[in-house]
């Protein structure tokens, strides 16, 4: 397959990347999360070059956790609820919020995280939106009700400007490279679920060590 081919984003294959994800006992696979969030960055990609810099610090943050992964303590990243154990037993976390691990597996993880619930907001308006609803809007109000309120002005403002640059709905289908706007549908009315879901099991998991807030 050529490079460019392999290069392009499929929604197929973000979703079988987040189904891998979960464990039969729900715990949650960093391998196939990092894999969805790769699926996503070719997304980000071939959104243009206002998208850039979200898809700059999606590729930083997933590489980090590959680090882990593939470190001498990869086992212990094996699934987040492992390396949320691992990092709070040595102590590489900062909890109290100090900032001296700038990037440990759990903070870099829990930006990721908050994204996903962009994400899954997104894609959900998107899914029941009608023809002549616009994407920007979808995608903003989205990112208000999640993620703005951990950006600073900066990077909301810059955020707010590369939304305006979204392709118009038909457009947008096209992207997602799943068939017909009834099949693309069909497979966002699969991934939603499936993203609340890993989303729900580590909103949790981080509430429970009161991980939601770390620098
Ligand atoms: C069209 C739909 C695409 C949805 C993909 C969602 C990607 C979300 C990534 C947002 C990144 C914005 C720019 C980076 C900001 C970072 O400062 C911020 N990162 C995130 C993921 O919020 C915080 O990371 P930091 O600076 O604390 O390391």
């Amino acid at each position: 397959m050529a490079d460019s081919e392999n290069q392009k984003f499929c929604l197929q294959e973000v979703l079988d990347s987040f189904k891998l994800c979960l464990s039969p006992e729900k715990e949650i696979y960093i391998e196939h999360y990092v894999s969805g969030w790769r699926g996503l960055v070719k997304l980000l990609n071939s959104l243009g070059s206002l998208f850039g810099f979200i898809s700059k610090d999606a590729v930083s943050k997933t590489q980090i956790l590959m680090n882990f992964l593939k470190s001498e303590n990869g086992p212990h990243y094996a699934t987040v609820q492992s390396m949320v154990k691992f990092e709070l037993d040595n102590e590489l976390v900062d909890v109290d919020k100090k900032g001296i691990y700038p990037q440990s597996g759990c903070r870099t993880l829990l930006r990721l995280h908050r994204a996903l619930r962009w994400l899954q907001l997104f894609l959900e308006r998107l899914r029941t939106s009608k023809e002549d609803d616009k994407t920007s809007v979808m995608c903003r109000d989205a990112y208000n009700e999640s993620l703005a309120q951990h950006h600073p002005w900066l990077i909301r403002k810059s955020a707010g400007m590369a939304f305006y640059s979204l392709p118009v709905r038909p457009a947008f289908f096209e992207v997602m490279n799943a068939g017909t706007p009834e099949q693309v549908v069909d497979v966002l009315g699969k991934a939603v679920p499936l993203l609340c879901e890993v989303y729900q099991i580590t909103e949790e998991l981080y509430q429970k060590h009161n991980l939601l807030d770390l620098p």
